[in-house]
């Protein structure tokens, strides 16, 4: 038929009358199958519309040589049917596309779907008719739809990205893009192939390229880091964990952080020798299986960059051993980017193929591509004759099935493109301000492609399909997230993305692939686990941030912010919360030491610094402990004389150890920290005198300890806070010593409990407002309470120091601390704040925890050097580390 016959008859049956749905489906890959059985067993009328010619998706899609999962596939499989479980067996470790599509079909198959698909159809249009509330929706191929919700099941990576390069068409020869790859396969036996692109995509389909090719030669922009995979029967370990329990080692997959059932690591990299880090690393190699080495090394593998490193020179070395020409194997080891910012690839004899005297690598970043001409590829360098090329060259990933398809048009008018132009806002991943009754499964936004996908598939789909059900049942007809909902989740989104490396790559994940795309880390980073609970959490809280309405009940509208706390800091909450700890406060100050001692020993050790030594010092009543940081470059450095948390009862010289060797990395100055003496055995006002008269022998005696002579600073957190703020008092009061400058972090300033952050974090956020009580108690009579030597902020204030004051928001202490740097800055003392959004009273001293709190210390410290009168750099950790400009950070800047 011809095909202006063919579009003549299409677009007849697009002005036909729409087929009525309850739901329509984009996608028939595996989000949209597992979509229709759900929809179907909830009772909903359901159709898929699927361009390919069978279900699939991506599967269906990608038939290109060595195209595998590089998920183990007993992980990369549906769990919500235990006989689907049992009635299929996966052949590999790692499946073929073929597999996988056999599976795929089986599924279908099993349960019927096939009669729900439309397949060979594409959606040319979808908008939503505010009158009827249904979404209207045209296709290039039969009867437009009419649904009430519409979901994407579009998948990450289905959209595939144009070349890019001039003269593609002048080329004479085959041109086969990985991602739409021919049914038929392509005969290469004899032909000069070139590969262009070095992802999962190419780095699967080389080697094996290359074993039919007269000759391969590979266009390499980036190098990527490459794991064997090891391929073979699944392994006995992970296969006798899921015959085990079954059910246990699904959900232990559901709650982790990658969709993968692997523990936490909790050894960080510095506690391990480098024959343990060696070892640790060959076990993981020998594994073949990304999510291992990607999460099961050491602690900070992920989120900071010097841990990255060690791991990144060990695949270095790696490729070294394997590829016999030097300058080959240095052109392929990556440098500009942290190991799993950029999506690591398993591969089969990958390296060993440069071996291959029929393959020849050309590294772009000597010599860029010029042109594609019709014999070939011309570089800066070169031109190379080639009969085929092959484009590797990846997606317009998470964004670009769902953008760029086809016109979406929600509320108003409003188009997705155009709400979406300055980078994809959402609400979970799964929905959108705007777009009533539109939902994304593994949208940006949703842990997705940093998941398992099969586990946050499953997820998407059980989370919504069973909303969709509860509003039916409750007669609401539609559901949208609002506006402050959407903004929440960016924020999140923004706090997660400074949590890992991901922020500190030019990948497909924050949109740097594609040329003019508004760039940011696009899935979420914050892991499967706590993402599902978040999702619960949401409807556990009245189905908080959604705007739903119906024709015969009221409208309800539970605004507010899925997660307000920094992801780290709810982490840590949700787990002391699991531990049921009876209250500090209940143990008495003996037990309550102990209890602090006990669960500071289970904490990592501080990082290396130059030098610790320990010490005592004359005190008034006897001497008084300390400890002193030095930093590794050689000194004199300046001093800050630094005094510990615990509430005057609590702590000693070393309990800050983490946060001493942090700052002392980060300032390159020297801390003294001052074992001060402890309530109720010393009450007020010894620990106040203790800190000036430790202040001013330290100041005194700068040189002996190895500092600088001159002023001091001082520091303190919390109570130590409290002493730091007092000292600078009496020190101005008293003549001295000379100060440079106070650092005040989460401070006691004031004996005033009414100020609203006591109420409003009186409990829930670690230090509650019972537990300031009974420090209260123990430190201070209610008659000495308005002494300035414990509530600073009575005091004169004029005249101190300059100061940085930092407060958190979830912290009782929170408006005191605040108070008081109004009132210095009142009165003329230079003072900058730091409002920490989402943060907790501890959050800047558990430095091994909370990572979201790396950039507040950075800035403590470059207040810190700024009143020592140093220049400002500071060691700022990972983000400059690699010479980038972090996508991440730039939204994370915006948007707090
Ligand atoms: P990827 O991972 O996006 O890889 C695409 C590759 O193509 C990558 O090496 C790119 O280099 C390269 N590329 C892209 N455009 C060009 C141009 N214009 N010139 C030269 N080289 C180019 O896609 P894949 O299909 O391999 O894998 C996608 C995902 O599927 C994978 O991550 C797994 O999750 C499964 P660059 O790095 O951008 O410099």
């Amino acid at each position: 038929m011809p095909d202006a016959m063919v579009a003549a008859r299409a677009s007849d049956a697009a002005r036909g009358t729409p087929r009525q749905v309850d739901v329509a489906v984009v996608g028939a890959g595996f989000a949209g199958l597992y979509l229709l059985h759900r929809l179907r067993k909830a009772g909903f009328t359901t159709v898929a519309l699927e361009e390919a010619g069978d279900v699939g998706g991506t599967w269906y899609w990608n038939r290109y040589p060595g195209a595998r999962c590089d998920i183990q596939t007993i992980d990369y499989s549906y769990t919500f049917d235990p006989e689907l479980e049992a009635a299929w067996t996966w052949s590999e470790k790692y499946a073929t596309q073929p597999e996988i599509l056999r599976y795929l079909g089986f599924v279908a198959d099993r349960y019927e779907l096939r009669r729900d698909i439309r397949f060979g159809t594409k959606v040319t249009e979808a908008s939503w008719d505010e009158a009827t509330e249904r979404w209207q929706i045209t296709t290039d191929n039969g009867a437009p739809v009419s649904c009430r919700h519409y979901i994407m099941a579009t998948g990450c990576l289905s959209a595939p990205k144009p070349p890019e390069i001039d003269g593609v068409k002048d080329f004479k020869g085959e041109v086969y893009f990985t991602g739409r790859w021919p049914h038929d396969g392509v005969n290469l036996a004899g032909k000069r192939v070139a590969v262009i692109g070095t992802g999962s995509s190419g780095i699967q389909s080389i080697p094996l390229i290359a074993e039919q090719a007269a000759h391969l030669t590979v266009f390499q922009r980036t190098p990527n880091f490459a794991l064997p995979a090891h391929n073979g029967p699944a392994p006995s370990d992970r296969m006798s964990l899921l015959q085990g329990d079954r059910a246990a080692y699904r959900e232990q997959a559901r709650q982790s952080m990658a969709g993968v059932p692997y523990p936490q690591q909790t050894a960080v990299s510095w506690q391990l020798s480098d024959a343990e880090r060696r070892a640790r690393f060959e076990e993981a190699w020998g594994k073949g299986d990304l999510v291992y080495i990607l999460t099961q090394l050491w602690a900070d593998q992920a989120v900071d960059v010097d841990g990255n490193r060690l791991i990144c020179d060990l695949i270095r070395e790696k490729i070294s051993a394997v590829v016999k020409d030097p300058e080959t194997a240095a052109a392929l080891m990556p440098h500009d980017h942290p190991f799993g910012a950029k999506r690591p690839c398993l591969d089969t004899n990958y390296y060993a193929t440069y071996n291959r005297s029929n393959v020849t690598l050309v590294n772009l970043r000597q010599e860029p591509i010029k042109a594609i001409t019709a014999g070939g590829i011309t570089t800066a360098r070169r031109s190379v004759d080639v009969d085929v090329i092959v484009f590797a060259t990846g997606f317009d990933a998470m964004t670009g099935a769902i953008r760029a398809v086809h016109p979406i048009t929600g509320r108003g008018g409003k188009s997705l493109s155009d709400v979406w132009a300055q980078g994809p806002q959402t609400y979970l991943g799964l929905t959108v301000e705007g777009f009533p009754n539109f939902f994304m499964i593994t949208g940006p936004g949703s842990p997705s492609v940093l998941s398992n996908m099969a586990v946050s598939i499953e997820q998407h789909v059980d989370w919504v399909v069973d909303r969709l059900a509860a509003l039916r049942d409750a007669g609401f007809t539609t559901i949208e997230p609002t506006e402050a909902a959407q903004a929440g989740w960016n924020r999140h989104m923004a706090d997660c993305s400074t949590l890992t490396l991901h922020r500190l790559a030019n990948t497909w994940y924050t949109g740097a692939n594609v040329p003019g795309k508004v760039q940011g880390v696009m899935p979420y980073t914050g892991g499967v686990g706590p993402y599902r609970s978040i999702c619960d959490e949401v409807v556990s809280r009245g189905m908080l941030g959604f705007r739903l309405t119906g024709p015969n009940v009221a409208a309800q509208c539970n605004d507010g912010e899925a997660v307000r706390l920094q992801p780290d800091v709810r982490l840590v909450l949700n787990l002391l919360a699991t531990l049921n700890l009876p209250p500090i406060e209940s143990m008495g100050a003996l037990g309550a030491r102990a209890f602090v001692n006990e669960f500071n020993k289970g904490r990592p050790a501080g990082r290396p610094i130059g030098d610790v030594v320990d010490g005592t010092l004359p005190g008034t009543d006897g001497p008084l402990p300390y400890r002193v940081y030095k930093p590794a470059a050689p000194g004199p450095h300046p001093v800050v004389v630094y005094f510990h948390g615990g509430g005057w009862v609590l702590g000693d010289e070393q309990s800050d150890d983490p946060f001493c060797r942090d700052m002392v990395r980060r300032t390159g100055m020297m801390f003294v920290s001052v074992g001060y003496r402890h309530a109720p055995e010393h009450r007020f006002p010894t620990a106040a005198e203790d800190g000036y008269a430790a202040t001013r022998w330290i100041a005194e005696h700068a040189a002996e300890l190895g500092g600088k002579p001159g002023p001091v600073l001082v520091a303190g957190w919390s109570a130590g806070g409290n002493i730091a703020a007092v000292t600078c008092q009496l020190a101005r009061d008293r003549g001295g010593p000379d100060i440079a400058g106070q650092l005040l972090v989460c401070p006691v300033t004031d004996c005033d409990f009414d100020r609203p952050s006591y109420n409003d974090n009186a409990t829930g956020y670690f230090l509650t407002r019972s537990l300031m009580d009974w420090f209260w108690d123990l430190y201070c009579s209610p008659a000495d309470r308005i002494d300035p030597r414990v509530s600073p902020l009575r005091g004169k204030v004029a005249g101190l120091p300059p100061a940085f004051v930092v407060t958190c928001e979830f912290d009782p202490l929170r408006d005191e601390g605040i108070a008081y740097a109004e009132a210095m800055a009142a009165a003329g003392v230079p003072v900058q704040q730091l409002k920490a959004r989402g943060h907790f009273h501890s959050s800047f001293t558990m430095v091994d925890v909370v990572i979201t709190g790396a950039p507040g210390r950075v800035q403590m410290a470059e207040a810190l050097r700024r009143f020592a009168g140093l220049p400002p750099e500071v060691s700022l950790g990972d983000e400059h580390s690699h010479g980038h400009t972090s996508p991440g950070h730039r939204i994370a800047a915006a948007a707090s």
